[in-house]
């Protein structure tokens, strides 16, 4: 499938490229980087994330090129949209076609639903990063460092630093690679784990505090209400990673936080090993891959927290 996106980013002039709302690293650096990477080809992009940028990756740089309206914008030839396994998170004013032009779909989630008019998918693939790498290679992109650091964002976030189970062969080869374009991993590390509001630390404290395990000890969760992101002036992207304290206890298999928004909560998912979360998640409307997945819940807080628990503890018994 790579060969034919490659055909249509060499016989096209204009791109949108995009990723899912609330982008997280690999979203942000798949959208920067592969601006980047159109650019030093001498194609015209044009980025669109449908909730912003989050501050924490404004090391990457802002380009000029990132739009927040798509309205006034002449079509495009196709749309190069990364990281996202379902339509519904690219945000309502995504365009249709024919602005949009030919959708193509870049992706490593294990659960897919089907949209877009060129699809290339590899679940093996630890972040979206890696596959835009793979398209820089072929397309004989190299040794520029915005592009490097673009990508090391977005496969140094989607594997948690190089810790989590997608950490393989093929990612720390491109990561040794891009650090050869001249990408400081220290200077990464510190803007991306490093670069904390205070705020951010004293609403961990809080979010932990509400620490719950289950009988088995295998389930552990912890709840964010919108109110301790309010206290602190702090967006939702400023939860990302707290879940991982809660998989980090000895014995957990699972584990789940629950973050409210304004209809309902949204519950994020981590598990250990074998254990498989995006057919949890895939229960409930939501998907992901196997070690981390989400899905949504309009329901009141406490029946949410009894039914994933229950769900959760079930599926560390049937093991
Ligand atoms: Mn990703």
């Amino acid at each position: 499938m790579i060969s034919k996106v490659i055909e249509v980013i060499k016989n096209n002039k204009r791109f949108l490229v995009t990723s899912h709302r609330n982008p997280d690293g690999d979203a942000v650096g798949c959208l920067i980087g592969c601006g980047r990477l159109l650019e030093l080809m001498g194609k015209e992009a044009v980025l669109y994330s449908y909730s912003g940028i989050p501050e924490l990756f404004g090391f990457l740089g802002r380009p000029n090129t990132l739009v927040e309206d798509l309205d006034k914008e002449p079509s495009f030839d196709a749309s190069l949209v990364f990281d996202t396994a379902d339509p519904s998170l690219l945000g309502p004013h995504f365009p249709e076609k024919p602005q949009a032009g030919l959708r193509v779909i870049i992706d490593h989630h294990l659960r897919f639903k089907e949209y877009g008019d060129l699809v290339w998918r590899d679940p093996d693939a630890a972040a979206a990063g890696v596959m835009l790498y793979r398209l820089a290679s072929a397309l004989g992109i190299k040794n520029d460092r915005l592009l490097g650091e673009a990508i090391w964002c977005a496969i140094y976030t989607d594997t948690g630093g190089f810790r989590y189970s997608s950490t393989n062969a093929e990612s720390l080869h491109t990561a040794g690679e891009v650090l050869s374009w001249g990408v400081d991993p220290w200077k990464m590390a510190i803007s991306i784990y490093e670069n904390n509001p205070a705020g951010r630390i004293r609403l961990l404290a809080k979010v932990l505090s509400s620490l719950e395990i289950s009988q088995n000890g295998k389930v552990a969760m912890i709840i964010a209400p919108k109110k301790l992101l309010i206290e602190e002036s702090l967006d939702h992207s400023m939860l990302d990673t707290f879940i991982n304290h809660a998989r980090g206890i000895k014995g957990v298999e699972i584990a789940i936080q629950l973050s409210e928004r304004d209809n309902g909560w949204k519950a994020s998912m981590r598990s250990k090993g074998n254990i498989d979360v995006s057919e949890l998640a895939s229960r409930h409307g939501g998907g992901g891959h196997k070690n981390a997945a989400g899905c949504f819940f309009k329901g009141p807080l406490e029946k949410t927290k009894a039914l994933l628990m229950k769900e959760s503890e079930k599926l560390t018994e049937n093991r």
